[in-house]
């Protein structure tokens, strides 16, 4: 990665957003070869390096500089963002695109025998997620003092396990929440995955990349249409 003329791209090493990420690269021409373990990847065909992470980390390596895009939902984007605002960092980075993909939905989801009249019943409540930022402004915009209950895995559990009184997580077809005796109440932040850039002028050579690739991303998406 000490080459800084070639264009750095971070993306999810594997995940929901990995295989939608490396199609639309290759849709638009990047030829990429891929070694499953190694967490860099190098084009054949374009200066381009792929930083493979957890996508957790994604957000951070944009907002830092330490790569030019990324590659993220706007569920963790967002997230990340509050979590460095309340730590007094900036967070700077431009969206280029919305993609057509990683479309989810973070919503509040409750046991199926909770009496359940709006978050104003969720008052002195435990709620687990692995959002906090996002469902504590949730909280503060509605007024409603409840507690949000980190949990970065089986948050769908936590309910049945006595850990918290409902969940905030993220969904897509709901089969998750059923299967766990659950239901979908308020959705708080509707994502999709998104390309993001940097802040700051990136050398005259990666932004005309860039400018390059654009248009090619909006015809893939306008082909899938
Ligand atoms: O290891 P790493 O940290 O990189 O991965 P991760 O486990 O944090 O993330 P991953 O791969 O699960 O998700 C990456 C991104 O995909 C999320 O941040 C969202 O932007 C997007 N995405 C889209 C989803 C879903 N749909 C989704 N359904 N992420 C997670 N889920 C999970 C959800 O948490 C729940 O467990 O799927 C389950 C629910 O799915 P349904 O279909 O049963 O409703
Ligand atoms: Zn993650």
């Amino acid at each position: 990665m000490s080459d800084t003329t070639r264009l750095r791209i971070a993306i999810q090493k594997s995940g929901r957003l990995s295989d939608d990420s490396i199609s639309l690269l290759k849709a638009i021409g990047v030829k990429l070869q891929i070694r499953d373990r190694l967490l860099i990847a190098h084009s054949t065909n374009e200066p381009i390096d792929l930083l493979r992470v957890r996508d957790d980390d994604i957000p951070g390596l944009v907002m830092d500089g330490v790569v030019d895009l990324g590659f993220i939902g706007e569920n963790e984007l967002e997230e990340k963002m509050l979590e460095r605002a309340a730590a007094n960092k900036p967070s700077d980075f431009k969206t280029l695109r919305r993609l057509d993909y990683g479309g989810c939905r973070l919503s509040i989801a409750v046991p199926n025998e909770l009496d359940y009249q709006g978050v104003q019943s969720l008052e002195g409540k435990k709620v687990a997620t692995t959002y906090p930022y996002l469902l504590e402004r949730f909280f503060a915009e509605k007024g409603v003092n409840a507690q949000a209950v980190m949990l970065t895995g089986s948050v769908e559990v936590a309910p049945r396990a006595g850990v918290a009184d409902a969940i905030c997580d993220l969904v897509s077809t709901g089969a998750t929440l059923e299967a766990n005796g659950l239901h979908e109440e308020d959705v708080i932040f509707s994502s999709k995955a998104v390309l993001i850039q940097k802040s700051g002028e990136l050398s005259a050579d990666k932004q005309a990349m860039i400018n390059r690739f654009l248009p090619r991303i909006d015809g893939v998406m306008q082909a899938k249409e």
